[in-house]
C-alpha cells in the first residue's frame, strides 16, 4: 500500500511535468485533475489492450451494445474505487496536500444522457466489464450533452453543456478506424452477368471518427469498451469553393456535417421525427456496423461466422437502423443472396423496449426516411413484404391484423415493428412489464412469436451508487459482511441477519443522518438553501414527466400545507420534500409543473405557520453527479407513476439499496421490490395496472366527481387558481387546473391523479408516522439495503447472457480461429 502511493505520488508529478511542464506549486485545479485523471488511465490502459488481444486470440464473442445515450457521469473516483485504489489515491493526494473532493470537482460529467435508458447503458458497461464479458458500447460522441438547468425567476431555463470544452482526458482517438457514412442521393439498380449491382449515386458522405473511452468494472483485467463517434467533413474546406471566394460555401458542408453530433436531443418518452435524429442513429449505427464487420473480415476472412463472434443489443428502437445497414453491406458490399444476409442479421440482433407510451414509439415518415437513405429504405420495403408473407400464413386473411403488425404502413416505417420482425429476442425491462408487453403492446406478436419475448428485469451498477456514492454505507457493511459483495451480488443476503443487531441498525442510521448533513452542506454551498436534517428527507428525483406524476406530490404537499393553515397544532411530521427533475425544453406541461412546484416552495417555506414544518427544494440541474448526494440521503423513495407506465425504473433501486423506504404503486420494478423487501419494509397505495386499464377501456374514470366529493383534493385544486401562489411574469397554473378536471380532448387528467390522491394521502400518513417509530424505522430502511441485491447490474447482466447473448460459450475451431 505505502509502496503503492509512493508510485501513485511520483505518477501525479510526472504527469504534471510533462502534460504541462507545471510543478505542483505552478499548476491550476484543472491540471492536477488532468495528471491525477492520466495517471489512473494507465492504470486501465495496460489492461484494455492486453484484455482485448485476448479476447481476440481466444475467439470470444462479444456484444456490442448499441444505445443513442450513455449517461455516464463522473469517471475519476468511480476508476479508482473499481482499481481498488481509493485509499491509496486519497493518502497520495494528502501527502501532496491536495484534497480528492475538489479534485473531483474538477471533472465534468459526461451526461450523453436523457435519463434512465442512458444511465441503464452506462451501469452495463460497469457490470460487462467486471463479469469479464469482451463489450463495446456504441453511441455519439455529443459536443454537447443533456442541457445544464438553471433555476431563474421561478422557472428552468437551459444552458447548453460544453462538457469537452477543457478536453477529456479518458478518451482516445482512433483516427486509424475512421469510416465514411453516406447519405442522400439516388440508387441504381444494374443486373450485370453477377447479378444485381447497387450504384448509389449523388451521395454526400460524413466521416465518422471513433473516440474509445475505457470502462473499468471492479477488480477484472477486461475493461468494456464505450466507442463514441464524431463527425466531419470528407474533405476539410473545399478550396474549390474558397479560392473563388465564396467562403460561405466553402464552410457549409463541413457545418451540415459536423453538425451530426452537435446535440443530444433532450426529449424523454417523447418522439419527434426529426431528420437530422435519424441521421444520429444512421451516422452511429452504420459506422458502428462497418467497423464490427471489416474488422472481423480482416482477422476471419469469412463474415458467415459473424454471428458466432458477435451480438448486438438495440437499446430501445433508437438504433434499429443498424439492422437493414448490416444487410445493406452484406448484400451490396460483399455478394450475400437476400436469405442469407437476412439469417445472420436475425441471428445478431436483439431489442429492448423501454417503453410501452405511444408518444415514445419512433415512427418515420416514408418521404423523409427514403430521401436520406435510399437503399437502407429500400431493404427495409423487402423486410416489409416478406414479413407480410409471413404474417399472411400465421393470421391468414386477416388483414387488419397484418395492417397493424407490418413495417411501413400509412406512410410511416414503424421501428418497433421491424426489431420485432427482425430480432431473435425482444426483451421488457421489468416483469410487469414483460407481461405488458406481451399482453398488450405486441400482443399480436406474441401470439405469432411467443418464444421472442421476455422480461429481464433492470439492475444499477453498486459500484458507483453504493461503493462510491455512500462509502460510509459500504465501510459499515465491509466490517460487518466482508468486502465479497462489491463483487458478487448474492452476498447482499448476508446483511439480512443483521437486521436484529441494535449495534448495527444504529450505526446504519447514522451513516444515513451523516448522508443527511452531507446534502445539506451541498445545498447551501450550490444553491444557498439551508434543509434540516432533523426533518424526514422525502425524495421526488428522476426527469419530469406528467407519467411520473411530480404533480400528484406537490398537489399533496399543498394539501398538507393546508391542513397547517387550518390548524397550525395539527400533528403533521417535519418533511423536507426534495424534487430534482428535468424537463423537456419544449415541454410545455412539465416545464408548468416545475414553475409550480417553485412557487409552492415560496408559498410553504415563508409562511410562518409552515416553514419549521414543512420544505420544498428543488434540485438544480439533476445529474449523475448530484444524484450521487442526494440519494445516500434520502429517507423516503417517491416511485409513483400512474399504474403501468413506468417500464422498469431504476432510481428506485438506488434508492432502495441506499436503505430508503419506498412509498410508491405497483408500477414496474416496485413491484419486485415489494416481493424482494417484504410488505412490512415498504409503502404501496393506489390503482393497479388492471384497475386503469379497466377504466381505460370503458372510459368510466370522472376525475371531476373526486374534485366533488373530496373536499382534500378540492382545497388543494383551488390553490393553482385563487392567487394564493406567488405568480411571475403574470403566468398561472390555471393550465394545470384545467388538465385534471378538463383535460385536452376530453381526456382530462390522463394520469390518474386524482384518482390515487386519497390512497397516496392515507399511505403518506402511514410512512411518516412509522418514522416516528425509530427502532421500527431502522428496521425497514435496513431491510431495504439488505434485500437490494437481486437488482445489481450483475444479475441482469447474467441473464441477458443466460437468455439472449451467450458469451464465452464459444470454443475456437481450428478453421475459423483469428487470423492476427
Ligand atoms: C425522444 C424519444 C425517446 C423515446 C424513448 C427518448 C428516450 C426514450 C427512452 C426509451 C425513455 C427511457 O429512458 N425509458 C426508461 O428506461 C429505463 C431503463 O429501462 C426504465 O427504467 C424507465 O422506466 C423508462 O422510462
Amino acid at each position: 500500500m505505502e509502496q503503492n502511493k509512493e508510485k501513485i505520488k511520483e505518477d501525479i508529478l510526472g504527469k504534471l511535468k510533462r502534460h504541462f511542464g507545471k510543478t505542483l506549486e505552478e499548476a491550476t485545479k484543472d491540471q492536477i485533475y488532468k495528471s491525477t485523471a492520466l495517471s489512473v488511465r494507465d492504470r486501465i490502459l495496460e489492461k484494455w489492450t492486453d484484455a482485448n488481444r485476448q479476447a481476440v486470440l481466444q475467439g470470444q464473442k462479444r456484444v456490442y451494445y448499441l444505445s443513442a445515450e450513455f449517461l455516464m457521469g463522473r469517471a475519476l473516483v468511480n476508476n479508482m474505487v473499481n482499481l481498488q485504489l481509493m485509499q491509496e489515491y486519497q493518502d497520495a493526494l494528502c501527502d501532496l496536500g491536495l484534497n480528492l473532493a475538489d479534485i473531483e470537482e474538477q471533472e465534468h460529467d459526461a451526461g450523453l444522457g436523457n435519463g434512465g435508458l442512458g444511465r441503464l447503458a452506462a451501469c452495463f458497461l460497469d457490470s460487462l466489464s467486471t463479469l469479464e464479458f469482451p463489450a463495446t458500447g456504441c453511441s455519439i460522441r455529443y459536443e454537447y450533452g443533456l442541457f445544464k438547468q438553471r433555476l431563474v425567476d421561478g422557472e428552468q431555463v437551459e444552458v447548453n453543456d460544453n462538457w469537452l470544452e477543457k478536453g477529456n482526458v479518458w478518451e482516445i482517438a482512433r483516427p486509424e478506424d475512421e469510416v465514411e457514412v453516406r447519405f442522400g442521393g439516388q440508387i441504381e439498380e444494374n443486373w450485370t452477368a453477377d447479378g444485381l449491382k447497387i450504384n448509389h449515386r449523388n451521395y454526400y458522405s460524413v466521416m465518422a471518427m471513433p473516440y474509445d473511452y475505457p470502462v473499468i468494472g471492479y477488480d477484472t483485467d477486461m475493461p468494456a469498451t464505450l466507442r463514441l463517434w464524431s463527425a466531419r467533413a470528407k474533405t476539410g474546406l473545399d478550396m474549390h469553393y474558397f479560392n473563388r471566394g465564396d467562403y460561405s460555401r466553402a464552410v457549409q458542408e463541413r457545418e451540415i456535417a459536423e453538425i451530426i453530433s452537435k446535440v443530444l436531443y433532450p426529449e424523454d418518452n417523447h418522439e419527434q421525427g426529426r431528420m437530422l435524429r435519424l441521421r444520429q442513429f444512421y451516422f452511429f449505427t452504420s459506422a458502428s456496423i462497418q467497423h464490427m464487420v471489416s474488422k472481423h473480415k480482416a482477422v476471419f476472412g469469412d463474415l458467415h461466422t459473424l454471428p458466432k463472434y458477435f451480438t448486438l443489443q438495440i437499446n430501445d428502437t433508437h438504433p434499429t437502423v443498424a439492422i437493414p445497414e448490416l444487410i445493406r453491406i452484406l448484400l451490396d458490399e460483399e455478394g450475400f443472396g437476400w436469405d442469407e444476409a437476412y439469417d445472420i442479421a436475425s441471428r445478431m440482433f436483439n431489442y429492448t423496449n423501454h417503453t410501452i407510451l405511444s408518444e415514445a414509439l419512433e415512427r418515420w415518415n416514408v418521404d423523409m426516411f427514403r430521401e436520406l437513405l435510399p437503399r437502407v429504405y429500400q431493404i427495409i420495403k423487402v423486410i416489409d413484404e416478406k414479413f407480410v408473407g409471413k404474417l399472411w400464413e400465421i393470421y391468414p386473411g386477416d388483414w387488419d391484423r397484418i395492417n397493424k403488425m407490418r413495417i411501413i404502413a400509412d406512410n410511416e416505417i414503424r421501428m418497433a415493428n421491424l426489431c420485432i420482425a427482425v430480432c431473435g429476442k425482444v426483451n421488457g425491462v421489468s416483469q410487469l412489464h414483460g407481461e405488458i408487453i406481451k399482453s398488450q403492446t405486441f400482443r399480436d406478436f406474441y401470439v405469432a412469436f411467443p418464444d421472442k419475448f421476455l422480461g429481464i428485469t433492470n439492475g444499477i451498477t453498486h459500484r458507483r451508487w453504493l461503493a462510491k456514492a455512500n462509502q460510509d454505507l459500504t465501510n459499515l457493511l465491509v466490517d460487518h459482511i466482508g468486502p465479497g459483495f462489491i463483487k458478487d451480488w448474492e452476498q447482499f443476503d448476508r446483511i439480512k441477519d443483521l437486521l436484529d443487531n441494535q449495534n448495527f441498525l444504529n450505526d446504519f442510521m447514522e451513516v444515513k443522518h451523516k448522508n443527511k448533513v452531507r446534502l445539506a452542506d451541498f445545498l447551501k454551498r450550490t444553491q444557498n438553501i439551508e434543509i434540516n436534517p432533523d426533518t424526514i428527507y422525502d425524495v421526488h428525483a428522476k426527469r419530469l414527466h406528467e407519467y411520473k406524476r411530480q404533480l400528484l406530490k406537490i398537489l399533496h404537499v399543498i394539501h398538507l400545507y393546508n391542513v397547517l393553515k387550518e390548524n397550525p397544532h395539527a400533528h403533521v411530521a417535519p418533511v423536507t420534500f426534495i424534487f430534482a427533475a428535468k424537463a423537456a425544453p419544449g415541454y410545455v406541461r412539465a416545464k408548468d409543473i416545475i414553475r409550480l412546484i417553485l412557487a409552492v416552495g415560496e408559498m410553504v417555506n415563508n409562511d410562518p405557520v409552515t416553514r419549521d414544518i414543512l420544505k420544498v427544494v428543488f434540485i438544480e440541474n439533476y445529474s449523475v453527479s448530484n444524484a450521487e448526494i442526494l440519494i445516500p440521503a434520502a429517507d423516503i423513495s417517491e416511485q409513483i407513476s400512474t399504474a403501468g407506465l413506468e417500464a422498469s425504473g431504476t432510481g428506485n433501486m438506488k434508492f432502495m439499496m441506499n436503505g430508503a423506504v419506498t412509498l410508491g404503486t405497483m408500477d414496474g420494478a416496485n413491484v419486485e421490490i415489494y416481493d424482494a423487501v417484504g410488505p412490512d419494509a415498504i409503502f404501496i397505495f393506489g390503482a393497479q395496472t388492471e384497475d386503469i386499464a379497466k377504466m381505460e377501456r370503458f372510459g368510466t374514470y370522472k376525475p371531476s366527481e373526486y374534485y366533488e366529493q373530496n373536499v382534500n383534493i378540492r382545497n388543494a385544486l383551488n390553490r393553482l387558481i385563487d392567487g394564493s401562489l406567488p405568480v411571475r411574469n403574470d403566468k398561472q397554473f390555471s393550465d394545470l387546473y384545467h388538465s385534471l378536471l378538463f383535460g385536452d380532448y376530453n381526456r382530462a387528467d390522463k394520469y390518474y391523479l386524482l384518482y390515487d390522491f386519497g390512497s397516496y394521502d392515507q399511505t403518506y400518513l402511514n410512512c411518516t408516522n412509522a418514522y416516528e417509530n425509530k427502532d421500527h424505522w431502522k428496521y425497514m430502511a435496513a431491510k431495504n439495503t439488505a434485500c437490494s441485491g437481486i437488482f445489481c447490474a450483475d444479475r441482469t447482466i447474467q441473464e441477458y447472457n443466460d437468455k439472449i447473448w451467450h458469451l464465452h460459450e464459444l470454443e475456437p475451431t481450428p478453421q475459423d480461429g483469428p487470423n492476427i
